[in-house]
């Protein structure tokens, strides 16, 4: 039997921005209803792997660490819908080409390496609330996050809800 865990690589929040998302997420589920996505839980993913062989754990940190990444600043000034998966999230006001190369970046270089990924259009958002919809509008006051934690996220099942727990990081001080 093969050992895997469930995988994907995100972007971590400070505290400072985590408190400034849990804001934005009680203000949607006040309007919008659902289920609020735990605060330990925000986070903004760039590549999903799902189920992947823990013996490729440590080379796969690797490969994070040297896809250069860097500290970007992202503004969340939107708030909207993915209606299939039914859920609400904050997300960016205008492409950022440095974070979408990052995305594109991490996927290549997981391909190359015959990681599995889900290969849907690279779309940032930061997941507020499932079981929800809403009309795109502005998120008042926007967030300036500056993101410097790059992190290997396993997400685990538990009775409690999903967990995710952070396997591998990188922090980028620039
Ligand atoms: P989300 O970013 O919209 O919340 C762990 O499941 C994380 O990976 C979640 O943040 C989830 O969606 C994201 N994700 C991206 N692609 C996924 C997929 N094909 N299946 C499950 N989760 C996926």
């Amino acid at each position: 039997m093969t050992h895997t865990a469930r995988l994907f690589i995100g972007l971590t929040p400070p505290p400072t921005v985590r408190q400034q998302l849990v804001a934005a997420r009680d203000q949607a589920h006040t309007q919008f209803g659902g289920k609020a996505v735990p605060e330990a839980n925000l986070h903004l993913t760039l590549a999903f792997l799902g189920q992947t062989p823990l013996v490729r754990i440590a080379e796969l940190s690797t490969l994070i660490d040297q896809c250069g990444f860097m500290a970007m600043t992202l503004q969340l000034a939107t708030i909207g819908s993915f209606s299939r998966a039914n859920v609400v999230w904050a997300g960016l006001s205008a492409r950022h080409i440095v974070l979408d190369g990052l995305a594109t970046r991490l996927c290549q270089t997981l391909q190359q390496h015959h990681f599995s990924i889900d290969t849907q259009g690279f779309n940032a958002h930061v997941t507020l609330l499932r079981k929800a919809i809403c009309p795109a509008h502005v998120l008042t006051p926007a967030i300036n996050w500056r993101a410097s934690q790059l992190s290997l996220y396993e997400s685990r099942s538990t009775p409690d809800g999903v967990e995710y727990q952070v396997l591998h990081r990188v922090i980028s001080h620039t």
